[in-house]
């Protein structure tokens, strides 16, 4: 019945965060990706060890600021931002900055599972109603939508390989584990980082 539904009036379909990592990464070429703490970045690293990747130890909230500088830094790269519902209400305004400074090549997944889910499972405020999705539309985030199931996900994808103004993809996700564990070595993630987004062409003022 729900099926012949179009999909914004279908009921939201709660994923798993490890396979929809997955179908995002198997879709990409040199796009940034910037995995948040816990098990955003955990899956990230499970999806496959891109040099593109970066995988934020640590600090809840920074993965959309991260993004935001490196889309800002090289607007001819496409760059994704996965967070967690915990992370990303902890740093809110930056939906706002967003929204404000319009990267049109930048794209935020927010993995919702309702939780913190790495520190025990509490509750977050989107179990009590916070909607994200309609905060960032309030942000200024026009282009700010739920995945209803895997497919809307995957087509959600694709359009922000294309899109010409910022997006947030919202997804409601289970508490399942994560299908790895990053390793923990900061120094070495930023440098094969640092390599993996070095910009073709030198930069002004750098020798080749
Ligand atoms: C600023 C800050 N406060 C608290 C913590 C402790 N902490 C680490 S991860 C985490 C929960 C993250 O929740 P969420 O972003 O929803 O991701 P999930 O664990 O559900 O995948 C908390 C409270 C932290 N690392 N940094």
């Amino acid at each position: 019945m729900t099926a012949s539904l179009p999909a914004a009036q279908r009921p939201l379909k709660t994923m798993k965060r490890s396979e929809l990592t997955r179908m995002l990464v198997e879709k990409l070429k040199d796009e940034a990706v910037i995995g948040g703490i816990g098990h955003s970045n955990f899956d990230l690293w499970a999806a496959g060890q891109r040099p593109q990747n970066f995988y934020m130890l640590g600090s809840m909230g920074l993965t959309v600021p991260i993004a935001l500088g490196v889309a800002l830094a090289q607007p001819a790269r496409r760059v994704f931002a996965l967070e967690g519902d915990g992370s990303l209400l902890m740093q809110l305004g930056t939906l706002g900055t967003v929204a404000a400074l319009r990267p049109a090549n930048l794209a935020i997944v927010v993995w919702d599972n309702e939780s913190y889910q790495i520190t025990g499972a509490q509750k977050t405020l989107t179990a009590h109603g916070t909607d994200l999705v309609a905060i960032a539309r309030g942000a200024g985030v026009a282009r700010a939508v739920w995945a209803h199931d895997e497919a809307h996900f995957g087509a959600w994808i694709d359009e922000a390989l294309h899109a010409d103004a910022p997006m947030m993809i919202g997804v409601k996700t289970d508490t399942s584990p994560p299908a790895g564990i990053t390793e923990r070595d900061p120094s070495r993630i930023r440098a094969r980082f640092m390599e993996g987004i070095r910009p073709v062409a030198p930069l002004a003022g750098e020798h080749a």
